[in-house]
């Protein structure tokens, strides 16, 4: 029989990427979007009407059971959050609501609603923080180092409890940083593969960053939402590190993303305090063996051909502005 998904966050990154394996996979899929006075459906819009959308918030509880009664999922993947690190700090209440107590509301839910549904937690390498060994495995002691990795942790360790507490098929992906095109403009990643081609087409002259020395891994989105996927197809609920194995610093990442446009990142790249964040995390690398092991799961985009699909991307989508500012220019000066 058809199997019903429902996502949160399914506007995300994450959540894009998921809707279009899961449709593809067969699966009657339902996305949660929240309120808002614009339309945030940028990464959906092409699923059309094969995506349900439905109204509801990880701060109202009744608004999640009401969809579950409705919509009767046989899976939840719950990836929606509050999940820019440097917000964290500025709206850390609402990151401890939406992130942390969100995923307690959504667990109560399904609990009550339907003990039977499967239900996968975003999980994060932020928990790790300031890691205390390298690389961060399932059993790594946990150390967050921003108000949204200590939110993530508590999710985390609520679906774990919910898990032996109830016997409910509840697991987690704990997740290293994963990017691809449909990255939010203010991560790293994206901030300056776009600013470079901004910057490569003449349309902006400086990017201002923070600290380039952190490390991370950082691997291919699609690939991790199919990690997500075979997490919930396990005959056990369990956590999982979804990761490369790699790590490479900030500076890389910049280096590498301009060099890929002929520009040395040294002629505009000035270091700013104001993205420097309170309390770092260094080094993050992750032990992806349980995942390949159990779930026979591996990245398949290498860090180099992650900056090639990104600059290439943001080449084209900066082409493509600047040709409607021209066009809309030039109607102006018409009209
Ligand atoms: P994202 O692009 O920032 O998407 C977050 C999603 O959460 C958006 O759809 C957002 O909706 C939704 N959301 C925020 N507050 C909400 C609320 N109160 N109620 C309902 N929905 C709400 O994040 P992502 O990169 O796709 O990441 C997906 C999940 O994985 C997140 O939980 C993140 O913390 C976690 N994670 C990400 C990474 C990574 O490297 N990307 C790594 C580990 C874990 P709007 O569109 O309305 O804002
Ligand atoms: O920062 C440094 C910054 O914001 C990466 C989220 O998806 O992955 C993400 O969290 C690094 C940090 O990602 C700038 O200090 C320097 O060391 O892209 P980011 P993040 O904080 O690692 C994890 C796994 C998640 O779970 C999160 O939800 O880059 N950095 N200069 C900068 N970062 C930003 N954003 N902007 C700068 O100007």
């Amino acid at each position: 029989m058809r199997k019903t998904a429902f996502i949160t966050g399914v506007t995300g990154q994450d959540g894009s990427y998921l809707a279009e394996l899961l449709l593809a996979k067969g699966y009657r899929v339902v996305g949660m979007i929240r309120r808002t006075s614009t339309v945030p459906t940028e990464r959906i819009y092409h699923l059309g009407e094969t995506l349900e959308i439905v109204s509801g918030d990880l701060l109202d509880e009744k608004s999640l059971r009401h969809i579950l009664e409705t919509c009767q999922p046989d899976e939840v993947y719950n990836l929606a959050a509050q999940s820019f690190v440097p917000e964290s700090w500025t709206q850390a209440v609402l990151t401890g609501e939406i992130t942390g107590l969100g995923v307690t509301r959504m667990l109560n839910a399904i609990h009550d609603v339907n003990p039977h549904i499967r239900f996968y937690q975003a999980s994060t390498s932020e928990m790790f923080g300031k890691a205390q060994e390298v690389p961060q495995n399932e059993r790594t002691p946990l150390y967050p180092r921003s108000p949204y990795g200590a939110a993530k942790v508590y999710g985390h360790w609520m679906t774990i409890n919910f898990r032996e507490s109830y016997g409910m098929f509840a697991a987690t992906g704990i997740l290293f940083n994963h990017e691809s095109p449909r990255r939010g403009m203010e991560f790293l990643t994206r901030k300056v593969t776009y600013a470079a081609a901004r910057i490569a087409a003449g349309l902006q002259t400086e990017l201002r960053l923070g600290n380039m020395d952190a490390q991370r891994d950082w691997g291919y989105a699609p690939d991790y939402v199919e990690g997500m996927w075979r997490i919930l197809q396990a005959d056990e609920p369990s956590d999982y590190v979804l990761a490369t194995g790699e790590t490479h610093s900030v500076r890389e990442w910049v280096e590498k993303s301009f060099r890929a446009l002929g520009l040395d990142y040294k002629d505009y790249v000035v270091t700013d305090p104001r993205f420097v964040r309170p309390a770092e995390v260094d080094l993050l690398v992750g032990d992806p063996c349980k995942a390949h092991n159990l779930l026979d799961w591996k990245p398949t985009v290498t860090f180099d051909q992650l900056i090639a699909i990104m600059v290439e991307a943001d080449k084209a989508l900066v082409a493509e502005q600047e040709a409607t500012r021209q066009v809309i220019a030039k109607l102006r000066s018409i009209h």
